[in-house]
């Protein structure tokens, strides 16, 4: 086993808050990093504030790590510029670095809205196109092809969480098939650095759900196992059924507001 430190990127975002002192005690030596002050630091851990546009930077956080967990960067629709910066070169200078320090696996955080023009009927595994439904869903698409050119080139380990809303407890209808708990979360992210081989590998980050759109058949090497199942909140949320406008883009598809903002298609 890896006895270096365990890079995680984004260690102050909302994510980054709950995952932290968790995957300090889970592995021990923690080398926790954010663009934003944050602190103070946990037993065993190093804080290290880094710009993930700034390459010498973290070529500099990255020196001397073994695993990564990368979930810095924009978590929301942005500016291409702010996209640019902190998603696209972020995840490109973190990648460059662990390949120039051999570091590694990586757990890298993608998103939903990387597929998310896909429809509320359609079910997915790991081998559809990617469909992205906003520049940050480009970002995170842009992500994934830099694993799987890293994997392929280099022989790096990447997987690629496609996390659905990782969050407490689901609070919409929609998040009945997306949502994924902490827990799983959790869960997600040590089973992929027990795995014996990653290569490139695109995962859903979606709990048990009865209502979920999406498989991670094409991906046994990742013994997940979620435990948590958005239905147990469904009679809580929607005691009446479902009530939505089934042709509003944002119930019609998979990536909900991310398609329904700006969504202006011509005819
Ligand atoms: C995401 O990628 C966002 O970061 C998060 O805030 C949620 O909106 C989530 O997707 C979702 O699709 O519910």
């Amino acid at each position: 086993t890896d006895t270096r430190p365990t890079l995680f990127t984004g260690a102050a975002g909302i994510l980054g808050r709950w995952l932290r002192p968790r995957l300090a005690e889970k592995y021990g030596r923690l080398r926790s990093s954010d663009v934003v002050e944050f602190g103070p630091a946990l037993p065993g851990e190093e804080i290290v504030i880094t710009d993930l546009a700034d390459a010498a930077a973290v070529d500099r956080m990255v020196e001397g790590v073994g695993r990564i967990i990368h979930f810095g960067g924009i978590s929301y629709e942005s500016t291409f510029d702010r996209i640019l910066q902190s998603n696209i070169a972020g995840t490109y200078n973190v990648f460059e670095a662990a390949r120039r320090h051999d570091a590694g696996p990586i757990v890298y955080s993608s998103s939903n809205h990387a597929i998310g023009f896909y429809t509320r009927d359609d079910r997915l595994d790991a081998s559809v196109p990617q469909r992205p439904d906003s520049l940050y869903g480009v970002s995170k698409a842009f992500g994934e092809d830099l694993a799987s050119f890293f994997a392929d080139k280099y022989g790096m380990d990447i997987a690629c969480l496609r996390i659905g809303t990782a969050r407490p407890d689901p609070t919409d209808v929609r998040q009945l098939s997306t949502w994924q708990s902490y827990e799983d979360l959790l869960r997600m992210i040590e089973a992929c650095f027990d795995a014996p081989k990653l290569g490139c590998t695109i995962l859903y980050g979606v709990s048990n759900n009865d209502r979920r759109w999406w498989s991670n058949e094409l991906a046994p090497h990742v013994d997940y196992r979620p435990q948590d199942n958005a239905e147990t909140f469904a009679a809580k949320l929607i005691p009446d059924g479902d009530k939505r406008d089934l042709n509003d883009p944002a119930v019609k598809y998979q990536g909900g507001v991310f398609v329904a903002d700006g969504y202006a298609p011509k005819r």
